[in-house]
This record gives C-alpha cells, structure tokens and sequence, in this order.
C-alpha cells in the first residue's frame, strides 16, 4: 500500500524510524521545523530510507524558495509548493534547483479543508495551467473531495497524486487510493497513537481493504 506519515510534532528518531519501516516515509513541515528545529528535521529525514517529503507549503518568489530549501537539498527528496505564486520567477526556479540534485517537486492542486473550495477550486482552471506549465513531479490532492483526485488522474496518468485527509478529516484509507491516488498521507491519526508504529501498520490494512473493494 501508499502510505506517507505526516510527522506534525517531533516524534523520537526511534519512531520515525519503525515509521518509515511499516509506511512509505514521511513528510513534516512547518510545526516540526518551529518546534524542534532544522537539525530534528534533517535527522528525522536521515532516519527514514523511504521517501521523504519536505512540506512547508512554498508560496514566494523563486530565489526567497530555492534559498529555503537549500539546507534540506539532498537529504528530503520531495518538496512541496503552492501553485498559485505561478512558474515564472517562482515556481519554475525552485523546480531547477530541486531536480538539479534529483529532488523532486509537488504542487498543491487543491486542499483537504473545506475552506478550498473558497479560492483553489474557484480557480481551478488558473492552477491547472500552473501545473501545466511547471510540469511537476506530483500533486496534493484532497482525500475529503475525491472527485478533485479522479478528475487530476484522468488530466495527469503519470503524476503522482498525495492525498491527505485520512483519519482526523474524515476520508477512510484507500478511498483516495480507489479514486486515483499514488499515496495517502495520514497524519494525527498515526502520531497522535500511543502506538504510531502499530497504527501506521492498522492504516496499512485498511487501506488494503478497501483497495481490494474499489467501486470501478
Ligand atoms: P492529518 O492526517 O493529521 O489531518 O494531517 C494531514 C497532513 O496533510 C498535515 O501535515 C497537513 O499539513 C497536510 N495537508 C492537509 O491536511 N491538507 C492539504 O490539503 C494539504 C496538506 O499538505
């Protein structure tokens, strides 16, 4: 199965590491990064062989990004943007730097929260051409909206599509994988566990589960 643990607190290297034994990798951010610091973040990311996905929801101009992400080059290998700051000048610059060293780049195409509906979905048709022109690795997806992730499957067969919203938002895992999905990323409902490992495994077979009863 395709599972990515968001690691929203700072979780002992230990855990990350039977994390990243039973899930796919990780992906952390911002609450890490202020909690516990670039160090944490490049030991959590060295701890997990699995993928590693570096998420601080990037939205600037494109020097401002490359230099954000530069202590981090090399060490995660997947890197998450918005799209709607555009390709030239922004978004453009900071996929060369990143695939420069073999990194790769997500945009967000829409969000798991019912507020993006408000601003990402109205103006889908100017994200889609964002995402056309920037030609990225992979795209975020919202679990609670699967429609959104059929519809970017059909447009886009060879992205990858990371969907979140699994667990505490309410999508069950393997429906964003039913819908198209590469990956599901679950987050509180495995770090909040007293057993993250044994959760992120429980996760694994649900997801199989229901993979296993996708409505065609
Ligand atoms: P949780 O499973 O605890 O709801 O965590 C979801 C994770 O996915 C968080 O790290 C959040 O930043 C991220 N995420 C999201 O929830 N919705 C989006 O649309 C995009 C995200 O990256």
């Amino acid at each position: 199965m395709a599972l990515i643990v968001a690691v929203d607190k700072p979780l002992s290297i230990t855990t990350i590491q039977g994390i990243c034994r039973e899930a796919d990798g990780i992906k952390t951010g911002l609450p890490t990064l202020v909690e516990a610091g670039t160090r944490w973040m490049l030991d959590a990311a060295k701890a997990c062989k699995g993928i590693r996905v570096l998420d601080l929801k990037l939205a600037d101009i494109g020097p401002v990004m490359v230099r954000t992400v530069e202590p981090f080059l090399g060490v995660y290998d997947t890197f998450i943007a918005h799209s709607f700051v555009g390709s030239k000048g922004a978004l453009e610059d900071l996929k060369n730097e990143v695939e420069r060293v073999g990194g790769r780049l997500v945009l967000v195409a829409s969000m798991s929260h019912p507020g993006a509906t408000e601003v990402y979905d109205e103006s889908a048709r100017h994200i889609l051409s964002v995402i056309d022109k920037v030609d990225p690795w992979g795209l975020v997806a919202p679990a609670t909206r699967p429609q959104i992730i059929e519809m970017l499957r059909r447009r886009y067969p060879r992205k990858a599509i990371l969907s979140p919203g699994i667990g505490a938002q309410g999508a069950k895992p393997g429906e964003a994988l039913c819908a198209g999905a590469s990956y599901e990323i679950v987050g509180r409902r495995i770090t909040g566990s007293p057993d993250p490992v044994g959760e992120a495994r429980r996760v694994r077979v649900e997801q199989y589960e229901k993979l296993s009863n996708c409505k065609p």
